[in-house]
């Protein structure tokens, strides 16, 4: 074994509620956004799949967890749906899905798999985002509720909680980029999203220490996209340092280190988009920073300075101050249309040991997405190759990054098994495990059997 891992290393998947659950009108789950959404304009998801079934985990969990066992998972992320515990959002807990979470935490525990929760993943029950989603504090209240229900229910077992899922997502798709539902494209109202889910981070996190049974430890998964500059020319590194400050830290900064960076409200003040804030945020956001962090690393941003002004009467976007930067020779997934860049993810340890204290962290996501993959079958088996060489690709980073002293706990791939993604649906498959949408028959890809001896032997 020439790149080993520190003893305990956490070896696993990630997936979330929405893209592997399916029983979407099951059970006495309620509406989230995805099911609302894709009702009203199903055009818009690939190959028009909407979020009903998906992986059908809700029934075939157990034969998966078995199967996660099977390739030497150590740990396994899953979130819960809001809207499945709580319909509504708010009022009674759903006994079903109570049952459900319990089920599948059972089972991973039997199986020796240590089961980290996930709180958010874009999933906003429709009721609530009636109510202005994240927009309003009344919703971020009713967030800490069912924050503070999923402890009560779930906490004497599970040990490892997240608040949420790159929060930053909803904000960018929903609020910016017109990728998410409610599909508006408002500056403004997206920086109060972004203020308002690090408020509703930093409530449930308070909640979290404050009920007696909890000695677990609780965090936030950031998708963190270091940002390279074309070169070394001020206006270069200005731009990066601005999309930095957008994309990373907006986020990071807050979580880790309890309070927003100067450089990022600086901007906003100088371009009147500084959010609505409330008595108390400040404190609260100082004493409840996270413990553990998880990242999810899948490419860098690229940028250079603007080639042109941005129109000063158009809309506020974090594209004023820097434009996209194609470096030539960079590698791709050409499958998906990422760039790779393995050692992207050396950086962000880096930078977390320097600049953040070596917190406890832990890669939460890392995957190739791949379109058409079936074409890859042979005898039967995906043989996905490029896979494993781009897992190995960032474990060898992962772990110079380890003997360098920074703190990585883990490495967790997207994703367990092919799973519904967002707008689009089942064009990417990322899975150790395919899965056929007619019969939902799940099968290993030769990566499958990859992973299965690098957890036995905590290394490759
Ligand atoms: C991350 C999300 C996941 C998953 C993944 C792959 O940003 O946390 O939910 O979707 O990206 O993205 P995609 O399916 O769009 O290729």
């Amino acid at each position: 074994v020439k790149y080993k891992f520190p003893e305990g290393f956490w070896w696993g998947s990630a997936t979330s509620a929405t893209q592997i659950e399916g029983a979407a009108h099951e059970g006495g789950k309620g509406m989230n956004i995805w099911d609302y959404w894709y009702k009203q304009e199903p055009n818009r998801f690939f190959d028009e799949v909407g979020p009903e079934t998906t992986s059908d985990f809700y029934h075939l969990y157990k034969d998966d967890i078995a199967r996660m066992k099977e390739i030497g998972h150590t740990t396994f992320r899953f979130s819960i749906s809001w809207a499945r515990l709580i319909p509504g959002g708010s009022g009674d807990v759903n006994e079903e899905a109570v049952s459900f979470y319990n089920r599948v935490i059972d089972e991973l525990i039997d199986q020796e798999i240590e089961p980290f929760i996930n709180l958010f993943h874009f999933d906003m029950p429709l009721e609530m985002q009636e109510m202005g989603g994240w927009e309003s504090r009344e919703v971020v209240e009713y967030y800490v509720t069912y924050a503070k229900q999923a402890f009560n229910l779930f906490g004497d077992r599970v040990k490892k909680w997240f608040t949420f899922n790159e929060p930053i997502v909803p904000v960018e798709g929903g609020y910016l980029y017109d990728f998410h539902y409610p599909n508006v494209v408002d500056a403004s109202r997206a920086i109060q999203v972004a203020y308002n889910t690090m408020i509703a981070s930093a409530k449930a996190i308070k909640t979290f220490r404050s009920t007696d049974i909890h000695e677990g430890q609780i965090g936030i998964i950031l998708n963190l996209t270091p940002s390279y500059p074309r070169s070394e020319h001020p206006a270069d590194l200005k731009a990066a340092n601005a999309c930095d400050l957008f994309f990373n830290r907006s986020f990071l900064d807050p979580a880790v280190l309890g309070k927003f960076p100067q450089g990022l409200i600086a901007l906003l003040e100088e371009h009147g988009h500084l959010p609505e804030t409330k008595e108390g945020d400040e404190s609260l956001l100082n004493e409840n920073t996270v413990d553990l962090l998880g990242v999810n690393y899948y490419q860098p941003r690229r940028v250079k300075a603007k080639e042109h002004l941005p129109n000063p009467y158009g809309p506020f976007m974090p594209d004023w101050f820097f434009d996209p930067y194609e470096m030539p020779g960079r590698k791709m997934n050409k499958y998906r249309g990422w760039e790779i860049y393995e050692k992207g993810i050396y950086d962000i340890m880096v930078n977390l040991k320097e600049n953040y204290g070596n917190i406890p962290s832990f890669i939460s996501e890392n995957g190739m997405g791949v379109q058409d993959e079936e074409r890859f079958i042979e005898d039967g088996r995906i043989e996905d190759d490029y896979r494993i060489d781009f897992i190995k690709g960032h474990l060898r980073w992962l772990n110079k990054a380890i003997q360098e002293g920074c703190n990585a706990k883990g490495y967790h791939l997207w994703s367990f098994m092919d799973n519904w993604s967002w707008m689009n649906a089942y064009k990417n498959r990322y899975g150790f495990f395919s899965v056929d949408l007619e019969t939902k028959e799940r099968k290993p890809k030769k990566s499958a059997y990859f992973i299965k001896e690098v957890a036995e032997k905590n290394g490759f």
